[in-house]
């Protein structure tokens, strides 16, 4: 059987997860634990983060994106992309979902961790239904705020970046829905595209952070992302960062 790699709560894993649902791909799904899953990643992978999968017949692919042109060559339906004969739209979807990857999907997990090192203790709502056996409490409490700085650092999450991501947070939701206006994202609730699962689960994290709720709330970029993902783990409670950290 396929195996995904995948860390529980990772909004690019999600992804991957929901769209091999979709197309009813059988796959075993093996969660490692954050941080130390970036050196076992980079041993069976070459490439240090999740998602990735293992094909049965022994392929290797890395990367949400390249994960995403795989299924819809193992099983072409319900499809990840607008067919060739809609050159346009595909290209528009592909463009897309590689801004989501490369731009909303590392700011959205900068944010996260700008928050959780100023609220530790809401680190285990992120495990909410893991599979993997729940660290004591005491344990949590003495190795996260290691585990913090390590990701803070992977992700280059320094407070100046995470508040300029913050206060980019506004410009970035108002592209995502003059993109869904425009007919590129959020077509069919029912067959989402790669874009809408990439940029879909990057919001759906930023929804878990309750200061930047008020931002996406009544937002179309926020029904994507709730159609999409209902079931989310993780909760920071608003208040954690400084309230001028966030642009109104
Ligand atoms: N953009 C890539 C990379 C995903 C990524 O950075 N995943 C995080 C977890 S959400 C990770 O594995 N980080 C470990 C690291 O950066 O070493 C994708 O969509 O697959």
């Amino acid at each position: 059987m396929h195996k995904l790699y995948v860390v529980h709560s990772s909004h690019p894993s999600e992804a991957v997860r929901r769209a091999l649902a979709l197309k009813g791909i059988p796959c075993k799904t093996v969660e490692l634990l954050i941080p130390t899953h970036a050196p076992l990643m980079r041993l069976r992978f070459g490439e240090r983060t999740v998602p990735a999968l293992k094909l049965d017949g022994g392929e290797k692919v890395s990367g949400s994106r390249a994960i995403m042109r795989k299924l819809d060559e193992l099983v072409a339906d319900p499809p990840l992309l607008p067919p060739e004969h809609e050159p346009a739209l595909r290209a528009a979807v592909l463009e897309a979902e590689r801004w989501g990857d490369e731009v909303l999907q590392p700011l959205a997990r900068r944010i996260a961790w700008g928050a959780l090192k100023r609220n530790p203790r809401a680190i285990p709502s992120y495990q909410a239904a893991s599979r993997l056996p729940r660290l004591p409490r005491p344990v949590v409490k003495l190795v996260a705020p290691a585990v913090i700085a390590v990701e803070r650092r992977m992700n280059g999450a320094s407070d100046d970046v995470v508040r300029a991501d913050l206060r980019a947070l506004p410009a970035h939701l108002d592209h995502v829905d003059g993109v869904i206006a425009a007919g590129v994202l959020g077509r069919d609730d029912d067959r989402p595209s790669a874009a809408d699962l990439q940029i879909g689960s990057s919001l759906r994290l930023l929804g878990t952070i309750g200061d930047a709720r008020p931002l996406l709330a009544g937002r179309p970029a926020e029904a994507l992302a709730t159609k999409l993902f209902a079931d989310f783990p993780g909760d920071v409670p608003a208040g954690t960062f400084p309230p001028d950290w966030l642009a109104r």
